[in-house]
């Protein structure tokens, strides 16, 4: 029996396509995201996983590209690129938040988080969920908090084994108001920049100090640079991840659950990495010739910021601070 020729055709088109691997659905499209410090980070870390799960969730049709060490711009940047749609997502600190959604540096107050449980239930909860919610009007969206870690002080000076120590040194601080409020109270003379120009500062003496997250420290090799470090432990530095809400409004609601969960992703793989920095990093760093003071009287640090502690009062309302400080 001869089969018609159109039939014969057809079959074979269609074994054709059996065999070809199934192309994603419409063009897959590459999205730019940029962080400020090294990939083997809590930063690192954290989009690869984000940048797996996006490309899973979506069948492929979404890719994201990485760029670490402030390859694109620094943290600031970062965020004014996001609003002009000449950058998708970051990864940043709280750092230049302050200059896009003044709300936020409330979380930049020094002594506000008991531990890293207080300080992931605040930013988990209603409180940071509610800050998330702010972003959009700013031309960005807010797709989770990640986390930088509790911030210690670093110098080449002298050890640091009380507030008085602090007198006169030349520290780098973030472009955060908050900090740097608070900083001149422990009679530091602060420097405010953008964090790819630290270990550069700090080589060359532009600056005495720093201070960062165990995290930031190792993963910056700021031992090559600062002789001293003391755990102060002085203020929680939350993390956000955020995307250009242009290229938001864009995804599918389908694209945006996978866009929220993989975020979610990324921040355990985040908080992860900083569990082990916090087990390790001391050790390590001491190996590596730096001189650590570990035993710190916190509450003497805490007294000498006082006058601050009221002045912020002021600012954010004391009722607003207290319950982050009580937040169960
Ligand atoms: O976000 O600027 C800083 O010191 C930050 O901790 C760093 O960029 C990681």
């Amino acid at each position: 029996m001869r089969i018609p020729r159109l039939l014969a055709v057809l079959a074979l088109t269609c074994a054709a396509a059996l065999a070809l691997p199934v192309a994603p659905a419409g063009a897959q499209t590459t999205l730019k995201m940029n962080i400020s410090i090294s990939q083997n980070s809590h930063y690192g870390v954290a989009v690869d996983a984000f940048a797996r799960e996006v490309e899973a969730r979506t069948g492929g049709r979404y890719k994201v590209q990485n760029f670490y060490s402030g390859a694109l711009g620094a943290e600031r940047e970062s965020i004014e690129a996001l609003q002009v749609g000449t950058l998708d997502l970051t990864m940043t600190s709280t750092g230049p938040v302050p200059n896009f959604v003044p709300e936020v540096s409330i979380l930049d107050i020094p002594f506000l988080m008991r531990d890293y449980p207080h300080a992931r239930s605040v930013l988990d909860g209603p409180i940071g969920q509610d800050m998330l919610g702010k972003f959009p009007a700013k031309g960005i969206q807010g797709l989770a908090w990640g986390e930088n870690g509790f911030r210690h002080m670093t110098n080449s000076k002298r050890p640091v084994n009380a507030p008085d120590d602090l007198k006169g040194l030349k520290m780098r601080t973030m472009e955060n108001p908050v900090h740097i409020q608070a900083y001149k109270q422990f009679g530091i003379i602060p420097t405010p920049m953008a964090f790819t120009e630290v270990f550069t500062a700090l080589q060359q003496g532009t600056v005495d100090g720093q201070e960062n997250p165990l995290s930031v420290i190792s993963a910056a090799k700021f031992e090559q640079v600062q002789k001293y470090m003391t755990l102060t432990g002085h203020v929680y530095s939350p993390a956000l991840i955020l995307m250009s809400k242009a290229q938001w409004d864009k995804l599918s609601a389908a694209d945006k659950t996978a866009f929220t969960a993989a975020a979610k992703e990324a921040v355990k793989a985040n908080r992860a990495r900083i569990d082990e920095d916090e087990r390790r990093a001391v050790a390590d760093l001491r190996s590596k010739g730096m001189t650590i003071v570990e035993n710190v009287d916190k509450a003497k640090f805490q007294a000498t910021l006082a006058p601050t502690f009221v002045e912020f009062g002021k600012k954010f309302g004391q009722d607003n601070i207290d319950k982050i400080k009580n937040y169960k």
